[in-house]
């Protein structure tokens, strides 16, 4: 995939060295973007071998709108958030449940039977907003709507969160009977976090493609922070030499998209260079 070594020359070439709170210094290139056909085959990089039962158990995982990963870790043994989760394994209000359960408050007023002075009481509801669902609607029913957002970010509960989303919000855009989405995320790790985000957003856009009956777009990724660990350049040298080879098929069962489960998601044709090891910054 020549988009992502792309990415990676571009950061190498133009970034500037940052300091962070990892304490890895990172060489960073502001608002780094890219795009991928989702027709030409699904983005799963060839020039390293890409854990893909991770990238959908992951993608299951935030649709199941759960504060914690005991589903992901003890019955999936995925283990990929285990860094950022508690004992228990709550990670806290994080994408799965900003993704299908974002909280709000709703404003009710509430009137007295009986009550001569007509005293109207307001009460705050909580509830609860699905915004996946809104979106699947919102394509089938006004697939012209350029409001079709998911946003992570939620100002008032990133102290509760294990890490503030790095995805931030994508939005679907619909060109030509063909769905495409943007992500747009605050900060990258190119080495280790973008190939997996990548195919995760792939992939959602395809299930929700076939959802809603629409052919596969493009996916297009902006990056604001993109950035490469110091102890990752070696390895990503070393990825920059390798030649990339044709990309996989994803092929997605014709079910609902709560219903999906990871043998539904089936990939063909999956050859790519040897795995290469790069150590998480947490
Ligand atoms: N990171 C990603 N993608 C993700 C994810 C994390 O690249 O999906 F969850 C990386 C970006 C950054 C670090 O290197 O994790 C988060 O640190 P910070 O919050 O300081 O940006």
């Amino acid at each position: 995939m020549k988009a992502y070594l792309d990415l990676v020359k571009n950061v190498l070439d133009h970034g500037v060295k940052k300091e962070n709170r990892t304490g890895t210094d990172t060489i960073s290139s502001f608002a780094e973007s890219y795009r991928v056909d989702l027709q030409k085959g699904f983005p799963l990089l060839t020039t390293k071998k890409v854990y893909f039962r991770s990238v959908i158990l992951e993608l299951l995982w935030y649709l199941r709108g759960e504060d914690h990963i005991r589903w992901l870790r003890d019955e999936k043994d995925c283990h990929i958030w285990d860094d950022w989760a508690d004992e228990d394994g709550h990670v806290g209000p994080i994408y799965p449940v900003m993704w299908r359960r974002f909280p709000y408050f709703e404003r009710e007023d509430v009137g007295f039977e009986g009550d001569a002075t007509n005293i109207v009481k307001t009460v705050w509801v909580k509830k609860e907003f699905d915004q996946v669902q809104r979106a699947i609607d919102m394509l089938k029913n006004n697939p012209n709507s350029r409001r079709i957002v998911v946003s992570a970010w939620h100002p008032g509960l990133l102290d509760e969160m294990a890490l503030p989303p790095c995805h931030v919000m994508y939005i679907f855009n619909v060109s030509n009977g063909k769905l495409n989405c943007h992500l747009t995320q605050r900060s990258g790790d190119i080495a280790l976090g973008i190939p997996f985000n990548l195919a995760c957003y792939s992939a959602l856009t395809m299930a929700i493609a076939n959802e809603v009956g629409l052919e596969y777009g493009e996916f297009a990724h902006t990056i604001v922070d993109a950035h490469i660990y110091e102890n990752h350049v070696e390895g990503l040298k070393e990825q920059l030499t390798r030649q990339p080879r044709p990309l996989p098929t994803l092929h997605i069962a014709d079910k609902p998209l709560d219903d999906l489960q990871y043998e539904d998601f089936k990939l063909e044709n999956y050859d790519p260079a040897p795995s290469i090891k790069f150590e998480v910054a947490v």
